[in-house]
């Protein structure tokens, strides 16, 4: 299970180089895939929000990630067009960091997380943010998420103000994964930094997971 796990965090590594891990996409007939990474410290529910973005239940027993895991998700109509995103959830394990970097090449949007129960996840992001702003390039929007408003929370709005770093994000939210609190926000501000300009109906927000054409060539090299 533990060599499955490296083995595929191998071939993620090499598809990142490879090319896959550019943004804005187009495969199979010329739809449109955007790149959406979620980073952050280990343990703030990285995968568990990546679960309810692809609408599966939540899960007590994720294991930790290891390199990082995609997903592609159709995420919404526009226009009677569909708008994919390939979801990169990162492994916040500190011997992970320096991939991290690598995997956040080319993204569009970052979903910087931290666990709204532990002070530390909270300082940390400052750190996530620089990694963002050094490897994705200026384009890239950043959304900051407290997760686990479920639990007692240690990291109120209060500490987020005083932090000079919350006004540089493009948005903030609070969500809990284990009862998809906040969910349909971020789906809702994720399709609106993406999209923007684009007239967007709330109703059509589904993200529903479908197989992931790592068969397929994506521009790669
Ligand atoms: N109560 C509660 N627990 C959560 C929530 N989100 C995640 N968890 C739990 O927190 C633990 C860690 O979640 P993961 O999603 O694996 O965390 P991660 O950020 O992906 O961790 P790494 O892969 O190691 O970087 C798991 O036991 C989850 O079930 C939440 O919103 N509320
Ligand atoms: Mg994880």
């Amino acid at each position: 299970m533990f060599l499955r796990k490296v083995f595929l965090g191998f071939l993620i590594s090499c598809l990142s180089f490879c090319g896959l891990a550019q943004s804005t996409r187009v495969f199979g007939e010329g739809k449109k895939i955007y790149k959406v990474v979620l980073l952050g410290d280990a343990d703030v529910g990285k995968t568990a929000l990546c679960e309810a973005l692809g609408n599966r239940a939540f899960r007590d027993d994720l294991e930790p990630t290891i390199f990082a895991g995609i997903s592609l998700m159709k995420f919404c109509d526009i226009k009677g067009e569909e708008v994919f995103i390939q979801v990169w959830d990162t492994a916040g394990q500190e011997r992970y960091r320096a991939l991290t970097k690598t995997y956040l090449t080319g993204s569009n949007v970052a979903l910087v997380v931290f666990d709204k129960t532990n002070r530390k996840s909270f300082e940390n992001v400052d750190l996530w943010i620089e990694y963002v702003r050094d490897s994705a390039g200026s384009n890239c929007k950043i959304i900051l998420i407290g997760n686990k408003t479920d639990l007692e929370e240690v990291v109120i709005r209060k500490d987020l103000k005083d932090k000079a770093i919350y006004f540089t994000v493009d948005d903030y939210l609070e969500t809990s994964a284990r009862y998809s609190g906040g969910i349909n926000d971020l789906k809702y501000i994720v399709a609106r930094v993406l999209l923007k300009g684009e007239r967007l109906k709330l109703d059509r927000f589904e993200a529903v997971e479908i197989e992931l054409p790592l068969n397929r060539k994506v521009g790669c090299c």
